[in-house]
């Protein structure tokens, strides 16, 4: 029950934003294993594995969400009874929500340093770690204010606007398209994302990459708040990162004003590449694109035969 929910919830976006999907994934696992009366260590890894691919299975783009499941479920795989497959499962799934928090908190602490005073930032999409440095910015009392775009589909745009305005920020809300005409007035913009790839691209909601573009046109900072679990391990495997499609009804509204022969188009997620990414600032330090395998490697620690046994992704979404 409490897994089909959380699948449910995910897929249909009552729960969205990278890390939100993760952290709420980890507590689906860790209810779930509680509400099990397996017998055996066998039974219980069975029923975890097939509730981590469900939830693995209901967005393709966030990273967050197979790394967190994996997270939590090493501690089953690695367990030697079903005592210590149902205590590895319940701590690291406490373990995995609360360093979650820690690195948001940590995120902020360090790209607060990296922001001027008297700035004016912009930020796209709804992003708890983007938000998290600007607010953390502005309790320093160094954010004049923001300008934070729409986000046309599905306007998230709308949740950073009131939870900037909570925080008492002054808020320019602008429509996606207004973005490089109002470019020219900020000090730099600062998103969250969905994956970091092995090169160092940054997978974040879909028109990310064009203010990027034009930041760097402008010569702003483009700055990008990442906890290590947004990393990709395997993009090292030359794996991609797949790009959601949604419904057109998201684009076009329920009643359809378009000729029949027409095709909506609505992929999620865009791909910003590193070229146009200035700083990834992680729990553990902010640092240039060109570092995120290093991050993959020796601090997700991800051994190369791991990569076989995980989950593939297992949608393919679009062209
Ligand atoms: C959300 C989105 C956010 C990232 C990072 O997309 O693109 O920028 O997920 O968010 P959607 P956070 O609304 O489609 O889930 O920093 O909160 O993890």
């Amino acid at each position: 029950m409490v897994l089909t929910k959380t699948a449910d919830d995910i897929s249909s976006m009552r729960v969205r934003g990278a890390g939100r999907i993760a952290r709420t994934a980890a507590a689906a696992l860790q209810e779930y294993g509680a509400s099990l009366d397996c017998k055996t260590l066998a039974a219980f890894t069975g029923e975890m594995e097939k509730a981590a691919e469900i939830l693995c299975g209901t967005r393709p783009t966030a990273v967050s969400l197979p790394n967190a499941v994996r997270y939590v479920m090493q501690g089953v795989r690695r367990a030697a009874t079903l005592e210590d497959a149902q205590r590895a499962l319940n701590d690291r799934a406490a373990e995995f929500i609360r360093e979650s928090y820690a690195a948001v908190e940590k995120i902020a602490e360090i790209a607060a340093r990296q922001i001027p005073d008297d700035a004016v930032i912009m930020t796209h999409c709804n992003s708890e770690a983007a938000i998290a440095c600007i607010v953390r910015a502005h309790q320093q009392g160094k954010v004049r204010e923001v300008y934070a775009t729409e986000v046309r589909p599905r306007n998230q745009g709308y949740i950073t606007i009131q939870m900037l305005s909570d925080a008492g920020i002054p808020v320019n809300f602008i429509v996606d398209s207004a973005a490089r005409m109002f470019m020219p007035k900020v000090d730099l913009v600062i998103t969250g994302t969905d994956a970091v790839t092995a090169n160092g691209a940054v997978v974040n909601k879909i028109g990310t990459s064009q203010i990027a573009l034009c930041a760097h046109e402008a010569r702003k900072s483009f700055i990008v708040a990442a906890e290590t679990y947004k990393f990709a391990p395997r993009t090292i495997l030359g794996e991609r990162i797949p790009i959601e499609w949604r419904p057109a009804e998201e684009v076009t509204g329920s009643e359809r004003k378009l000729p029949a022969h027409v095709t909506v188009k609505n992929p999620a997620f865009d791909v910003t590449p590193p070229a146009y990414v200035d700083l990834i600032v992680t729990e553990i330090g902010a640092f240039a694109p060109s570092y995120a395998p290093v991050v993959i490697r020796d601090h997700l620690g991800w051994d190369i035969s791991e990569f076989q046994k995980d989950y593939a992704y297992s949608h393919h979404y679009g062209e």
